[in-house]
């Protein structure tokens, strides 16, 4: 296995956990490149039930795991997320985990801030996690964030932190809230310092070691194509790139370490969060899909939208991300529908478009043409050869397939690893 770069084909929640997983096994290194611990990725070991948000998935495994620069780290939650797991029995060291000294830290006045924006927005809420993701790359880009290394040297950083509080103070006024308690912050920054240093190290350089050993490098994305800042349904969108391009500038390699880019989708359509979502069903067909398939947030526990598969978001996001193959998710939950919809084609106005235009009122005035296609009764979960899937089943990724224009090279059919297809 050359490096793979595993990305979300969708609105993120396309099951990437248990396929990263399953690659982790064949891996030798882990990375995480972007996004934070909005992420939620669950995965399933023998019987077994891990949810992820932060740290990368190779932790479970053991497998040499890495969060790059592009990620922005909540030091608390690294912390609790890092006792979850060790309670069940996962074992994670400065030896098999490693933090890039310039990821930017989430602070308290970030995720307040994204509340305080959340709650203030009525209907125009983006729907985030609420996690200061947004507010931590926008310091990140203000040249204002305090990064890991800084951690080593708090007492040596006040006029940077005078200037980042000074800004938030600002903000946070107009939300009629009291100012940043410096204080506090500095005091608690000193003591969660201890837990986040000795995983930080020159990640950039740990990569380039094991490149030169020819290891194998699997990227791991979190969110989706269409929550990418850039090529998403903006500003219904996460604040980073979530493209498989940033695998590269979020962890210190080069453009060509990205290697084969394999984009998950589910065989239908999710969203969790507000934006514009073309296909979602609102009838007794959404709530089945919902039900059938468990869809709700890993990390906040949201009802997430469901609607059918569209393949001109995916064919968009194929180009986009530079997707080399998909990996094809949850397809059991279409068992037994009489027939089943797939995307081809959008209405706005009296246009037909074949792809997702960037306006937000274009896209949320965007109406679905449907092609039909028949179902099939028999189940399809844990199928685990192509020989075991129904005509009809193999008839729908086909066709799947020729829409977005790209092969779809592994069908999962339950949550466990080994109920995974590998097409030939
Ligand atoms: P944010 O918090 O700033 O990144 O939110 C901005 C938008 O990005 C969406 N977003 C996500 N969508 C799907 N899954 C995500 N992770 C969790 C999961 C979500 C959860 O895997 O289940 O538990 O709710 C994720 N993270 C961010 C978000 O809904 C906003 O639309
Ligand atoms: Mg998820």
């Amino acid at each position: 296995m050359a490096n793979v770069t595993v990305v979300g084909a969708q609105w993120g929640d396309e099951g990437k956990g248990k396929i990263v997983d399953w690659l982790a096994e064949r891996a030798d290194v882990v990375v995480r490149f972007q996004g934070g611990h909005n992420a939620g990725h669950t995965l399933v070991v023998n019987g077994v039930t891990y949810k992820l948000s932060l740290l990368p998935s190779g932790v479970v495994s053991g497998t040499l795991s890495i969060i790059g620069n592009g990620v922005v780290i909540d030091p608390w939650h690294f912390r609790d997320e890092m006792e979850r797991l060790r309670k069940q029995d996962v074992v994670i060291t400065p030896d098999t985990l490693a933090i890039a000294e310039t990821s930017p830290l989430i602070l308290p006045l970030h995720s307040e801030l994204d509340g305080f924006r959340e709650d203030r927005s009525g209907d125009k809420k983006i729907g985030t996690t609420r996690r200061g993701i947004g507010p931590a790359y926008e310091d990140k880009v203000g040249r204002r964030a305090i990064r890991v290394c800084d951690l080593a040297h708090i007492d040596e950083i006040g006029s940077r932190l005078d200037r980042l509080i000074a800004h938030h103070n600002v903000l946070r006024s107009g939300f009629g809230k009291p100012p940043v308690d410096r204080e506090k912050l500095v005091s608690d920054l000193k003591e969660i310092a201890g837990c986040i240093l000795p995983f930080a190290k020159p990640a950039w350089r740990i990569l380039a070691d094991e490149q030169k050993k020819n290891r194998r490098i699997l990227f791991e994305g979190a969110q989706g194509v269409m929550l990418d800042i850039d090529h998403g349904t903006y500003p219904y969108v996460t604040s980073s790139n979530t493209i498989a391009g940033s695998a590269a500038g979020g962890s210190g390699m080069g453009a060509s370490a990205v290697g084969f880019v394999l984009g998950i989708a589910k065989a239908y359509t999710t969203r969790v969060g507000a934006g514009p979502f073309p296909t979602e069903l609102d009838d007794e067909v959404g709530q089945t899909l919902g039900e059938r398939g468990h869809e709700f947030g890993t990390v906040t526990g949201r009802r997430r939208r469901c609607g059918w598969f569209d393949s001109v978001l995916m064919r968009q996001s194929v180009a986009v991300a530079g997707i080399t193959g998909i990996a094809l998710t949850k397809l059991d939950v279409l068992d037994g529908f009489d027939e089943i919809k797939i995307c081809t084609g959008y209405k706005i106005g009296d246009k037909v478009y074949d792809y997702l235009p960037p306006y937000y009122k274009d896209q949320a005035a965007a109406k679905p043409v449907y092609e039909t296609i028949e179902g099939w009764k028999e189940s399809t979960a844990g199928a685990r050869s192509w020989s075991e899937l129904p005509a009809q089943a193999i008839k729908y990724i086909r066709r799947i397939e020729e829409l977005i224009e790209c092969p779809i090279t592994l069908v999962s059919t339950s949550p466990e690893r080994e109920d995974t297809i590998l097409v030939k």
